[in-house]
């Protein structure tokens, strides 16, 4: 399907970007496929550095995570935040007993002097994990949600506030100094690249902080690959997340044709595909007009088969 020796770039954020990750990954080659995480999302939280959504795909691709709750690690016992919470500490972000370990080791490896790469890289091998995970820079990028409660640090806002404060808008702390992770400006100026897929992650807080690294669209740009996007809005839902609340509140119809015009006037040029599910089909010829071919196919993946079909689906609209 892709040619031997090539690789595929997919950009992600945490579990909707996970499930098709987890896709690509089953009908690639292992070598066939980089995943390029966002860390807007990572945050200090007593004293252990959390990366959630490198955790996601890492815990996903291993097939360790817990779809119950979409975060963590399937088969979590809480003794440590029972233990906590009876101490009077800080429980609002829960860490489960053996997701505690991945960030005491992370935490203890940045502490060492190793970089977020290597260390995703060792943690990506301890768990077999043969896809390559990289982070999307080496520098601390941090989202805050400018919200109708002020601005709120992203887990404060995500998780904490439940997303309950009305958004009014998004900062990347650190972004103007931030470079692209050293591993990915190869893989993009390489022969390697085949394409590079934009996983149905939230545009606002997951792919915009990927894309707004000084330099990252340029380098997309001058890769000349096919890039393609798949909708995370689906009939007027996100199928995860608060991206449809986040849309409404920031006064954008909550379409599909709405986030690719998010797209197509952030990043002019950068879309070639854009894939949309079944049901929004009467859109195509509006979400055309922004300059990209509309691809049109069922993007709801519950079984592990959908996952692959809509991967098989991505990687023939690049080959074709
Ligand atoms: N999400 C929650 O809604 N509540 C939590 O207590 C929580 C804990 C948590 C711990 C580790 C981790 O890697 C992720 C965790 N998440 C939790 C998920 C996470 O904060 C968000 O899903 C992402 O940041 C959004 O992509």
């Amino acid at each position: 399907m892709v040619a031997e020796g090539k690789t595929i770039l997919a950009l992600s954020g945490g579990v909707g970007g996970a499930k098709l990750a987890l896709g690509l990954a089953d009908v690639l080659p292992a070598e066939g496929l980089a995943v390029m995480v966002n860390t807007g999302d990572d945050f200090t939280h007593l004293g252990l550095h959390i990366s959630p959504d490198i955790d996601t795909l890492l815990y996903t691709l291993a097939g360790l995570n817990n779809q119950t709750l979409g975060w963590g690690l399937a088969g979590e016992s809480w003794q440590a935040m029972d233990a906590l919470e009876s101490l009077g500490g800080e429980t609002w972000f829960r860490l489960g007993d053996r997701d505690l370990a991945t960030h005491l080791w992370r935490t203890q490896a940045l502490a060492s002097g190793s970089g977020l790469s290597q260390v995703t890289a060792d943690l990506a091998t301890r768990l077999g994990v043969t896809s390559t995970v990289y982070p999307m820079s080496e520098d601390s990028v941090r989202t805050v949600v400018h919200s109708s409660e002020g601005d709120l640090p992203f887990q404060h806002y995500f998780v904490r506030r439940q997303c309950e404060p009305a958004v009014e808008g998004f900062k990347f702390e650190g972004i103007e100094k931030a470079r692209p992770n050293p591993a990915i400006q190869a893989l993009l100026a390489s022969d390697r690249l085949a394409a590079v897929i934009i996983c149905p992650s939230n545009p606002f807080v997951s792919v915009d902080p990927i894309l707004q690294i000084p330099g990252m669209v340029d380098a997309l740009l001058e890769a000349a690959v096919p890039v393609v996007a798949v909708s995370p809005i689906v009939a007027g839902m996100a199928i995860k997340g608060p991206a449809a609340k986040m849309m409404a509140e920031l006064s954008m119809p909550v379409t599909a044709q709405a986030v690719a015009e998010h797209y197509a006037h952030n990043y002019p040029g950068l879309l070639d595909h854009f894939v949309i599910d079944q049901s929004d089909v009467k859109l195509a010829t509006d979400i055309g007009r922004t300059g990209v071919k509309v691809a049109v196919t069922s993007t709801i993946m519950q079984s592990r088969e959908d996952k692959q079909t809509l991967a098989q689906f991505t990687l023939q609209l690049v080959e074709s």
